[in-house]
């Protein structure tokens, strides 16, 4: 059984790391076009570095949850009949042990160069300028997508979604494409689709079937039962 789980900020909310639009959402500090867009990049580079380098920063300070690890074991069963893609730049997906992470939206322990379009990994902050390890040129962002940028993997994604038997989608509110229309996707190339989710997403009506509650719960409990099925 071919297995695609999608997660979003939801997921890592247990873990003490704020969703967007939440009450204390990151939305709620921040206007989205004042942050997460190469607009706002090119006009405030340090208002969106220090927005980057707080999230960055703050990881240490946290931790995978269940839900995490229960993506983790899931993985030691399925091998490469699972395909974790993520809209999160958090690094606890990994943490948790799962290797087959794909981060659709960047990472926040990633820089990019703008000059010599090097990747490096990054773990201090971007605000003071450092050099490319690369190239030595003081020119790297955040290795995140911003909107109205193309998401990463997506060749990769599609194809997973087009094998995929079933399609599950936890901690996302289904508000930000193009991950929102991938339940739509996967049903059309017959996948089974399944919602985890605090509450009923902008995109639930999508699924087959819809589960609300905790992801630490729901997800431990959903994983024990699939592996019981097999
Ligand atoms: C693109 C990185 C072309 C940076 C992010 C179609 C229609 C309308 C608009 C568009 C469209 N297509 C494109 C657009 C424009 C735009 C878009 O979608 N705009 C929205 C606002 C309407 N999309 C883009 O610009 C994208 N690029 O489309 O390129 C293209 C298209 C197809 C193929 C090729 C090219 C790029 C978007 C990426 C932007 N970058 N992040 C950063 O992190 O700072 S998006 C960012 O916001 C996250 O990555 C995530 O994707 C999104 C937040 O959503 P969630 O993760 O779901 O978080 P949220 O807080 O909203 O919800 C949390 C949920 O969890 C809630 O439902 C809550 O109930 C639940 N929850 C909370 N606690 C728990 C829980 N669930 C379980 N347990 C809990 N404990």
């Amino acid at each position: 059984m071919r297995v695609v789980v999608l997660t979003g900020a939801g997921i890592s909310a247990e873990s003490g790391v704020p969703t967007f639009r939440d009450a204390d959402g990151l939305w709620e500090g921040h206007r989205v076009e004042d942050v997460a867009t190469p607009e706002a990049y090119d006009a405030q580079p340090f208002v969106v570095h220090r927005f980057y380098d707080a999230r960055r920063a703050a990881l240490s300070g946290v931790s995978p949850n269940p839900a995490h690890h229960a993506l983790a074991r899931l993985e030691e069963e399925l091998g490469d009949d699972l395909l974790v893609v993520t809209q999160n730049i958090d690094d606890l997906h990994e943490r948790a042990g799962s290797q087959r992470v794909l981060h659709m939206h960047g990472e926040l322990l990633s820089a990019v160069c703008r000059a010599c379009r090097g990747r490096s990994r990054w773990e201090q902050d971007l605000s003071d300028l450092p050099p490319c390890p690369r190239c030595g040129v003081p020119d790297l962002r955040p290795d995140v997508v911003w909107f109205g940028e193309i998401p990463y993997e997506m060749d990769r994604i599609y194809l997973a979604l087009e094998s995929a038997d079933l399609f599950v989608s936890i901690g996302t509110s289904g508000a930000v494409y193009p991950a929102a229309g991938f339940v739509q996707q996967a049903a059309t190339y017959g996948a089974r689709t399944l919602e985890l989710n605090l509450q009923a997403s902008e995109v639930t009506t999508l699924f087959d079937e819809t589960r609300h509650g905790r992801a630490g719960e729901l997800v431990p409990a959903w994983v024990d039962e699939l592996l019981v099925r097999r």
